[in-house]
Order: structure tokens, then C-alpha cells, then sequence
């Protein structure tokens, strides 16, 4: 019965949140003054915002709760990859104090997450590399993620594991090592991204269907990292593939928003239109 079928939480988009003389960040994060963006996102017909926060331990979630609140937007996920760039973060470290000073930057995502109140916690790059050794950093994240999944589930928040195409990174790249790392973890799923599915599994389709009821969250841009509905990516198809599985999260365009991220995101949103019906 189609009418049974959970919709979709909403929009969002992921937005960067870094600390001034940052430097530039790449072109599929949105950036500018919060008060703006959220504006602007409000008025596209937005539901949410991502936050990919470069520094969790100098971050004050009171700003962002209450412009969150004040534009009638939720905080969708805490996404955590600029806290590479700016502080090493890395999960899967061999040198154990750096791998405990990740953890904590993750302790501290948990908990401006729940401050938020929102459910998502994102492992996206800051789980770290291989190093020439992806069996030791494999075992490495798993205990990471074993401390992290008890520290989520006493917040109400759940981690989403994210599989990131391999010219990105060498550790987890496709749904199924992503479903092997995280199998008998409590509030632990996977984050769906589908550009990164189209380059790594037979299909982008198939990668949601694969994730099935672990499927935490969603990043979305098309074949070619563009806004939704400028490359080959069957909007409607995943759409279909998103109700099979009950997916009932936010779908976060994090797809390339040079040079004016207005006019991309409303591309999007009209894309997407289809999966919100
Ligand atoms: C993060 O969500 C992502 O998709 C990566 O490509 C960023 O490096
Ligand atoms: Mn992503």
C-alpha cells in the first residue's frame, strides 16, 4: 500500500561551520553567515540544515539553536569531516593518543548533537585512513565505534557510517563493508550518499536497497556531484528504493553549490520534489 509508505523527513542542506581564516572548503558545502543561509534555506522550502562542524570543542550550539528555531528549520545531522582538515581527526589512528583526542571530538559531536536535538552523527572521512595497514585501522575504528555506540545511545543519537568512493579514501567504501564494520552495534547505521554509490555499487539503487533498515541518513547529489537532476542519477527510482526500505530521514544535498548555492539548491529541490511526495 503506497500510502503506508514513511515520506521523507524533508530537505536539508550541509552547511559549513568553521572557524574564521579556515581557508577555503570544498565546493559541496554550503557557506556564508548562518543567519543567511538559514534564511535562505527556510524560504527555499527547506526543512533542514546539515552542520559539518571543522571544530566541535569551539562551538557554540546556543547561536545555531536559535536561528535554527527562529527559521523553522531542524538541524538534520552533525557532520564531522572538516575536523580532519583543522584538527587530524581520525578514528581509526594507530597512535593511540591521537586516536583518543578523535574520540573525544567525537564525545563532543555526540553531545551538540542531542544540545540540537538532532539525531544524527555523521563518520564520514574523519574516520581516518588505512595507512598501509587497512586490516589495523579497520580494527581500530571498530573499537572506536564500539566506545562511540554506547555514548550515542545514552544521548538518543545514532552514528551514520558513511561509505566514501575510493578516490577519497581507502577505509570503508562501499555499503557492504560498511554493514560488515558496524554489524552488532546499537545505535549505529549507515549513511546513504549517492554520488558516492553510483561510482562504487552497481547502482545508486541498489546501494539504498543494500542498506536497507540500517539506512540512518542520506546525502544526496547526482552522478557527477551536481545538484540533483543535472546528471544521470533516477530520481524517481531512488525514491522508490527509499520507500521500500521505510526511509523516513532527511535527504541532505551535499552536491556542488559554486558559484551561488541559491540557484543550486532550488535545482535540487525541484528534483527532489518527487521524493517528498
Ligand atoms: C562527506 O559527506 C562526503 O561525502 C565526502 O565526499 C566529503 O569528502
Ligand atoms: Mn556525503
Amino acid at each position: 500500500m503506497m500510502g503506508m509508505a514513511p515520506r521523507l523527513k524533508g530537505l536539508s542542506a550541509v552547511y559549513a561551520v568553521v572557524p574564521e581564516g579556515f581557508g577555503e572548503v570544498m565546493d559541496i558545502l554550503v557557506t556564508g553567515r548562518p543567519e543567511t543561509v538559514m534564511r535562505d534555506l527556510a524560504g527555499l522550502g527547506y526543512g533542514g540544515v546539515e552542520l559539518n562542524i571543522a571544530d566541535p570543542f569551539r562551538f557554540d550550539p546556543s547561536t545555531y539553536r536559535r536561528l535554527a528555531r527562529s527559521n523553522g528549520l531542524e538541524i538534520a545531522a552533525i557532520s564531522t569531516g572538516l575536523s580532519r582538515a583543522l584538527l587530524g581527526v581520525s578514528l581509526a589512528h594507530p597512535v593511540e593518543g591521537v586516536r583518543r583526542r578523535s574520540l573525544e571530538a567525537f564525545k563532543r559531536y555526540i553531545e551538540v548533537a542531542s544540545q540540537l536535538d538532532s539525531e544524527v552523527v555523521v563518520v564520514g572521512i574523519a574516520r581516518g585512513s588505512c595507512g598501509g595497514d587497512c586490516g589495523g585501522a579497520r580494527e581500530r575504528l571498530r573499537a572506536s565505534l564500539e566506545t562511540l555506540s554506547d555514548l550515542a545511545k545514552s544521548y538518543g543519537v545514532v552514528l551514520a557510517v558513511e561509505p566514501i568512493n575510493r578516490y577519497e579514501i581507502d577505509l570503508v567504501n562501499t555499503v557492504g563493508e560498511a554493514l560488515d564494520l558496524i554489524e552488532g552495534l546499537d545505535s549505529t547505521g549507515l549513511l546513504v550518499d549517492t554520488f558516492h554509490s553510483t561510482l562504487e555499487e552497481p547502482s545508486p539503487y541498489q546501494a539504498v536497497v543494500e542498506a536497507g533498515g540500517r539506512m540512518v541518513h542520506l546525502h544526496v547529489a547526482d552522478s557527477n556531484r551536481r545538484a540533483p537532476g543535472l546528471g544521470i542519477i533516477d530520481w524517481a527510482r531512488i525514491a522508490r528504493a527509499l520507500r521500500r526500505v521505510g526511509y523516513a530521514g532527511y535527504a541532505s544535498v551535499e552536491a556542488r553549490v559554486m558559484p551561488d548555492y541559491r540557484g543550486q539548491l532550488e535545482i535540487a529541490a525541484r528534483t527532489l520534489s518527487a521524493l517528498l511526495e
